[in-house]
């Protein structure tokens, strides 16, 4: 959403010539906003102010309206756009009209024009010559959606930058410009849905007095199609209804939520709905009053369904009285119970088995669940990757997960289709990406962390995109479109998470994190009542091997996926070695396919991903002359670290497995700078993004 000035005269020259005269239709809130994101986005482009004319008969170059206000001959030109184009869609099309050329953006609905009039603008950021401006898009899945893991008190679990964006206290009188900048952003790449509170869940966002400061937001949202869905604790009878239980098959139980969201409803007509984390990490569920999560989730279904809202169940559920795989258990708690869910039930499941891991298999349950709308949840608040910190383009890892192949229905069944609905026919459909927003002046932090969010919402719209598009017209639009910036750029942001897998969690090694705030290598932690929450239990290092055998003769999780991965996975000659400790336990002198051992491919990998991180900062170092400076400085000093970080992941690691392995770092692998103890001993209770009590 930068307007500068187009840099290429003659492109420039091109656009004022044919939009120097525009009609646009106004008449509802959504097509305001539209007029003033085109009002906004032309007069910097094209740094001059937009005429907008009375009728389209006075010489419109461009024209915006609704198919409905379309004359014949218009209709007539575009009329084959709209098949299926639905309610979210747009076109945007050359056309004639009153004998000269025009284009004309159009859609079914207003929210389809506002989308359309984003995409334009994006256009001509990208410099696009004028017969290409040209675009027939409807999104492939209902709800795309941010979820914010912030807190009242406007602490954001998992969040590093900054503070929580929502000023509950100063709301619903006070609407920061951010919340109508964080509307405009969001609508500019299709995401239509939020969740502005925390999985975590305070039953206070559910009182009156919040649910005023809720309906203020939901009012800024409401013109750019952004539906608020709250964060429901599903012990709030008890918290703030003033029951003495919360179990969903008691009458009262179920009278109160219906209550609530009538209660909501009528301060929010199009509310979304309850997004739920139940009986997972201490939080509470059905299962406390030995009900199962169809049960909790169905009483919320039924109290939302007479306003037509959704009630979004997570499934990222493990529990200490289990003793099998954590990998496993979401599968076995879910799969069981396909088809119990009411229909306006969602599960919304993370992209792998364990945990926003820098590199998972797809999560089994994808595919596995064809009665049961399943979402996507990926993490764009980089927990496990860097923080905001490190450099990390995640739309390369979501497009990993969505072109997988479940093989659930033959070869194709993609992640992506069991997204969009079309694997298994889902009536509902949708995404959601873990925001890494906050209050930090650039929004997420790191420049960069706007790549992940833009790429979130891109991908959510259509999980079929390339990262390679998404990073195209990322750098293009933020930065420059020059050729001398965007071919090294964009290699840069498309080998950036290759990167990090290598420098943290190479060959399928995973959660080996400094517990708790989970910023830094701690593959020795050992000391956690749960296992599931020490490092150790997930590598198993020993003097005899390393890696976490979910064979058969292990965990058997393999078992959870489609034969041919169970098959291909399970057997040492074909598992791809980014899965090998995934999947296996390996003795260190297990040889890979290089030749090379597992102890000497291990520490090549991470000496890799240092030399990469080095390479990244090379190349930006070459990119001054088209990047503004402070920014360019900025984004260079936070290389430094992530350079450093990488190097204090591999000296931390080698060291720790060294210990096991017995060998000695192979000839190419620098020395660590520390001993063992050292890395061990560093300690950062103030890491950000941490909640107090939490320690896995
Ligand atoms: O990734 C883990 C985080 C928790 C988080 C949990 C979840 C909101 O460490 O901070 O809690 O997942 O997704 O529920």
């Amino acid at each position: 959403m930068r307007y500068d000035q187009i840099a290429d005269e003659t492109r420039l020259g091109e656009y004022q010539n044919a939009f120097g005269g525009i009609y646009f239709n106004t008449d509802s809130p959504t097509l305001k906003v539209a007029l003033q994101e085109m009002d906004r986005g032309l007069s910097g482009l094209l740094a001059q102010s937009p005429r907008f004319l009375d009728t389209a008969s006075d010489g419109a170059g461009l024209i915006v309206l609704k198919k409905v206000l379309l004359d014949a001959t218009t209709l007539q030109q575009v009329a084959g756009d709209f098949e299926g184009l639905g309610r979210d869609g747009f076109v945007i099309s050359p056309i004639t009209s009153n004998g000269r050329k025009a284009t004309l953006i159009t859609a079914n609905e207003d929210l389809g024009i506002l989308y359309g009039v984003f995409h334009f603008l994006r256009q001509l950021q990208m410099q696009q010559p004028l017969h290409a401006l040209k675009e027939r898009s409807t999104p492939k899945t209902d709800i795309r959606m941010l979820n914010h893991w912030d807190n009242l008190d406007r602490t954001v679990e998992r969040g590093y930058a900054g503070f929580s964006i929502w000023n509950w206290h100063t709301l619903p009188d006070l609407i920061d410009q951010r919340y109508i900048d964080y509307a405009r952003a969001n609508a500019s790449i299709g995401i239509n849905a939020t969740s502005p509170t925390n999985v975590n869940a305070n039953a206070e966002i559910l009182t009156p007095h919040y649910l005023e400061k809720v309906q203020a937001l939901a009012r800024v949202f409401r013109p750019y199609g952004i539906k608020v869905y709250l964060t429901a604790r599903f012990s709030a009878p008890i918290e703030i209804g003033g029951l003495q239980t919360a179990d969903p098959l008691d009458t009262q139980v179920r009278q109160w939520w219906k209550d609530k969201a009538t209660e909501i409803y009528s301060l929010i007509p199009d509310f979304g709905g309850f997004l739920v984390k139940a009986n997972s990490e201490g939080q509470p569920g059905p299962q406390n009053y030995g009900r199962t999560h169809a049960d909790g989730a169905n009483m919320l279904a039924e109290a939302l369904a007479p306003h037509q809202g959704t009630v979004i169940w997570r499934a990222f559920v493990y529990s200490e009285h289990d003793l099998t795989d954590r990998a496993k258990q979401a599968f076995s708690e879910f799969v069981p119970v396909d088809g119990q869910f009411h229909t306006n039930v969602m599960l919304q499941v993370k992209n792998g088995p364990i945990d926003f891991q820098p590199r998972e298999p797809f999560h089994p349950m994808f595919g596995a669940m064809p009665k049961t709308p399943l979402m996507m949840e990926f993490q764009i608040t980089q927990e496990y990757l860097g923080f905001s910190t490190h450099l990390v383009f995640l739309p390369r890892l979501f497009e990993e997960v969505l072109q997988a192949d479940t093989y659930r229905k033959g070869k194709g069944s993609t992640v992506a289709r069991v997204i969009d609905g079309s694997l298994h026919g889902y009536t509902r459909t949708g995404m959601a990406g873990v925001a890494n927003i906050g209050t930090d002046i650039n929004w997420t932090g790191h420049p960069f962390g706007q790549a992940n969010w833009y790429g979130f919402g891109r991908l959510a719209w259509d999980p079929y995109m390339s990262s390679e598009q998404i990073a195209e017209e990322w750098l293009r639009t933020t930065f420059s479109n020059e050729r001398g910036f965007l071919q090294p750029m964009k290699q840069l942001l498309l080998g950036s998470r290759e990167a990090v897998v290598h420098y943290m969690n190479p060959l399928g090694l995973h959660h080996i994190f400094d517990s708790g705030h989970h910023y830094g290598p701690g593959p020795w932690v050992d000391n956690h009542s749960r296992p599931e929450w020490n490092p150790v239990y997930y590598h198993r290092a020993d003097r005899l091997g390393v890696g976490f055998d979910r064979t058969a003769t292990g965990s058997d999780a393999l078992q959870q996926y489609a034969p041919h991965w169970a098959e291909k996975w399970g057997d040492l000659a074909s598992c791809p070695e980014e899965y090998l400790l995934w999947f296996h336990h390996l003795p260190w002198t297990y040889v890979l396919k290089n030749g090379h051992t597992l102890w000497e491919g291990m520490a090549l990998t991470y000496q890799q991903g240092v030399v990469e991180v080095q390479q990244m900062k090379n190349t930006w170092a070459q990119m001054a002359p088209y990047v503004d400076l402070e920014q360019h400085d900025r984004v260079s000093m936070l290389l430094d670290i992530q350079l450093k970080e990488a190097r204090w992941w591999r000296d931390a690691c080698l060291l720790y497995f060294g210990q096991f392995s017995g060998e000695p770092l192979p000839p190419g692998v620098d020395a660590p700078d520390h001993s063992l103890g050292y890395y061990q001993s560093l300690k950062f209770p103030y890491a950000p993004g941490i909640r107090p009590s939490w320690d896995d």
